[in-house]
């Protein structure tokens, strides 16, 4: 048992983003998987954490929520000696925090409508704002692959919050929006991201749910578990 407990969904791109998160800074947190269908569960998490979004941090008692406060947090206090994800640097690190602010807003949330609308009953699906979020990703794929030019990782040399809010927004968001031949940048990019260790071993601990995940007919086959594919 650790002093650090994370309320988590093994699905969820939002945990994704902790999660290499943990990885990279070299930080162990049991994991609470978290049923939010479960109307009792939901209720208990909900008297922890009003938003009812996850994932949620508790550091020996205290609620630390929204991944990019907790990612600065783990950094500031539990992260291993010589991990950071935040530079020093302060302009290098407003330069992480806007990226992984573009990523979160302009990636994952446009993502996030997708499967928001695929989880509705028929009738009350939104093909307009479904358009948007499709218009959203294909600016934002446009404006990153333009960004990339030069750049191994978001913000250039070291990989960042920034990478870490990237990884999952663009694994899910493709799935709804493939990318295009003309962003190679980008398709190289998130190549790289899935080779990094911290996002494979993410990945993996997914894998046995993918087929539960909404967007699946979009994910590539070399996802799924082999009995799944
Ligand atoms: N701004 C939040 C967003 C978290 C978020 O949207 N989490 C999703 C899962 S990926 C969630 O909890 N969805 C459940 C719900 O909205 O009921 C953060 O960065 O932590």
């Amino acid at each position: 048992m650790t002093a650090l407990t994370l309320h988590y969904h093994p699905l969820s791109s939002y945990c994704h983003k902790v999660l290499i998160a943990l990885d990279e800074l070299g930080v162990q947190a049991d994991k609470r998987l978290l049923n939010l269908g479960d109307p009792a569960e939901r209720a208990a998490f909900l008297a922890l954490w009003p938003t009812g979004k996850m994932p949620l941090l508790i550091d020996k008692g205290e609620v630390v929520p929204e991944t990019s406060i907790i990612i600065e947090h783990l950094q500031r206090t539990h992260a291993a000696p010589g991990r950071t994800l935040i530079p020093h640097d302060a302009n290098e690190a407003l330069e992480v925090r806007l990226w992984d602010r573009l990523f979160d807003l302009y990636v994952m949330t446009p993502m996030q409508a997708f499967t928001a609308d695929l989880l509705r009953a028929e009738a009350e699906r939104d093909p307009l704002n479904v358009t948007r979020a499709r218009d959203m990703l294909l600016s934002s794929y446009a404006m990153i692959d333009q960004h990339l030019e030069g750049r191994n990782w978001v913000t250039g040399g070291a990989f960042s919050m920034a990478d870490c809010a990237a990884a999952p927004a663009l694994f899910y968001a493709v799935t709804y929006v493939p990318l295009a031949p003309e962003h190679d940048r980008l398709a190289a990019y998130f190549e790289r991201l899935l080779e990094r260790p911290s996002v494979a071993r993410t990945v993996d601990q997914a894998r046995p749910y993918f087929k539960f995940y909404p967007g699946r007919k979009g994910l590539s086959r070399r996802f799924f578990e082999p009995e799944n594919v």
